[in-house]
C-alpha cells in the first residue's frame, strides 16, 4: 500500500553500487496491484537496471498516463521526479519537460490502452520527433485498471476471459515504433529479467528516442487459455533474437561466445552493446530486415523479443532544433527574456 513506509532499514551488507546506493535506493512505495501482475515485475527490472547504472536518482524524471501500467512509477525511484498525467497524455508533458531540460533522464512509462488508443497520436509524435528518452509501454492486451475490455494490442482471434473472440486487428507498436524513426527498439517480457534489464539499460544510454514493448500479463483479466498475452502463451511463443550485455565506459569488452554469434554496438555516449545474437542472421541495425522479420514471424504466431533496432549515432529532438545545452530553469532573466528589440527583428523578418 502507498501509505504504508517501507522500513528503511537493511542489511549492513546488502551490495553497492559507484555512487554508494543499495538497491533500496532504488525503491519506491509498496505496490498495490494485484499479486502476480506483470507490471511490478517490469518495475523490478526498472530498479535493477537503475542500480546497476548508478543513476542518481534525482537526475531521473519518470513520467505515465493512467492505467495500472502508469501507477508504477510510484513503486520505483521513490527520490526522483515523477509526474503522474492524463490519460495518453504522458509523450507531450514528457516532451515538453526534456525540451526544458535536456540535462535530466526521462522514463516515459505506459499501457497499451494508454499508448495505443487514447494517446495513439501523442505516441507517434514523439517517438518521430526522436524525444531523448526511454519510453516503456507495459503490454497485457487489456484495459487493466477499468476491468479487462480489449485493447488495441490484443490479437485478432484471441479470446477475453468470458470467451468473446476479439476481431479486430491488433496494432504491432515495436513494428510501428521502428516504422516512425525510433532509434532504439526492444520487446521483451516481463518473465525475463535477464533479458529485460540489459533491454532497459542499453535504452537509458541510448541518445534519442528509445521504444520498449514488454508483454506483461494481466493476471486478472488475460490470463487464460485463449490469451495470447498470458504468461504460458508468451513462454511458449518466445522468438529471441538475441541477448544482451551492455558495457559503460571503459569496461573491457570480453568474447564469451564464438565471435560469429557477438555483435557489438557502440552507443553516441561510448556505452557498448554487446548482443549474443540468437538468430545468426538478424541484424538490428538494418531498419527494413527489423520490420520484414517481425511481420514474417508474427504471421506465424511467434513475439520475436530482443533488441529489434538500433540507430548508434542518433540525433534526438535537441540536436534537430538545435537548443541551448542550459536547463530554462538555470537561465538568467536576460537569457530567457531577450528584450523587445529581438522582438522587433523577428517581426521584420516576418513582413
Ligand atoms: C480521458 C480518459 N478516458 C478514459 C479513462 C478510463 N481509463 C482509465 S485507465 C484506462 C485504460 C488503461 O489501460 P492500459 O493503458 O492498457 O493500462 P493497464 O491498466 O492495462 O496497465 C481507461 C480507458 C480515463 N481515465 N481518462
Ligand atoms: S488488473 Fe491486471 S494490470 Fe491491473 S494490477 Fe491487476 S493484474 Fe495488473
Ligand atoms: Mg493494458
Amino acid at each position: 500500500m502507498t501509505y504504508i513506509a517501507k522500513p528503511r532499514l537493511h542489511h549492513p551488507k546488502l551490495p553497492t553500487n559507484a555512487l554508494g546506493l543499495t538497491h533500496r535506493d532504488y525503491e519506491g512505495s509498496v505496490s498495490t496491484l494485484c499479486a502476480g501482475c506483470g507490471h511490478d515485475s517490469i518495475s523490478g527490472a526498472i530498479i535493477q537496471a537503475c542500480f546497476e547504472l548508478s543513476l542518481p536518482p534525482h537526475r531521473v524524471a519518470k513520467l505515465s498516463g493512467i492505467g495500472c501500467s502508469s501507477k508504477t512509477p510510484t513503486y520505483f525511484l521513490g527520490a526522483s521526479h515523477g509526474f503522474n498525467s492524463v490519460h495518453g497524455r504522458m509523450p507531450s508533458v514528457l516532451t515538453g519537460a526534456n525540451l526544458a531540460n535536456r540535462d535530466l533522464i526521462y522514463l516515459g512509462v505506459s499501457g497499451d490502452g494508454d499508448t495505443a488508443s487514447i494517446g495513439f497520436g501523442q505516441f507517434a509524435h514523439c517517438i518521430r520527433r526522436g524525444v531523448n528518452m526511454t519510453y516503456i509501454v507495459e503490454n497485457n492486451g487489456v484495459y487493466g485498471l477499468t476491468k479487462g475490455q480489449f485493447s488495441a494490442t490484443a490479437d485478432k482471434g484471441s479470446a477475453s476471459k468470458r470467451g468473446v473472440e476479439n476481431q479486430d486487428s491488433a496494432i504491432d507498436l515495436a513494428a510501428l515504433a521502428v516504422m516512425l524513426g525510433a532509434t532504439y527498439v526492444g520487446r521483451s517480457f516481463s518473465g525475463d529479467k535477464a533479458q529485460l534489464v540489459p533491454l532497459i539499460k542499453g535504452a537509458i544510454q541510448h541518445h534519442g528516442a528509445a521504444f520498449l514493448d514488454v508483454i506483461s500479463p494481466c493476471i486478472a483479466f488475460n490470463n487464460h487459455p485463449g490469451s495470447t498475452k498470458s504468461f504460458d502463451y508468451v513462454r511458449e511463443h518466445n522468438d529471441a533474437v538475441n541477448y544482451l550485455d551492455v558495457m559503460i565506459g571503459r569496461e573491457p569488452i570480453t568474447l564469451d561466445q564464438a565471435s560469429g554469434s557477438v555483435q557489438l554496438v557502440e552507443q553516441h555516449d561510448g556505452s557498448v552493446l554487446k548482443l549474443r545474437k540468437l538468430g545468426p542472421d538478424y541484424d538490428p541495425t538494418k531498419r527494413q530486415a527489423a520490420l520484414d522479420y517481425l511481420q514474417e514471424r508474427q504471421a506465424s504466431g511467434e513475439i520475436v523479443t530482443g533488441l529489434l533496432y538500433v540507430d548508434a549515432n542518433a540525433e534526438d529532438l535537441h540536436d534537430k532544433l538545435n537548443t541551448p545545452e542550459k536547463p530554462l530553469n538555470a537561465m538568467e532573466d536576460a537569457e530567457l527574456c531577450p528584450g523587445g528589440g529581438a522582438l522587433e527583428k523577428v517581426n521584420a523578418a516576418l513582413r
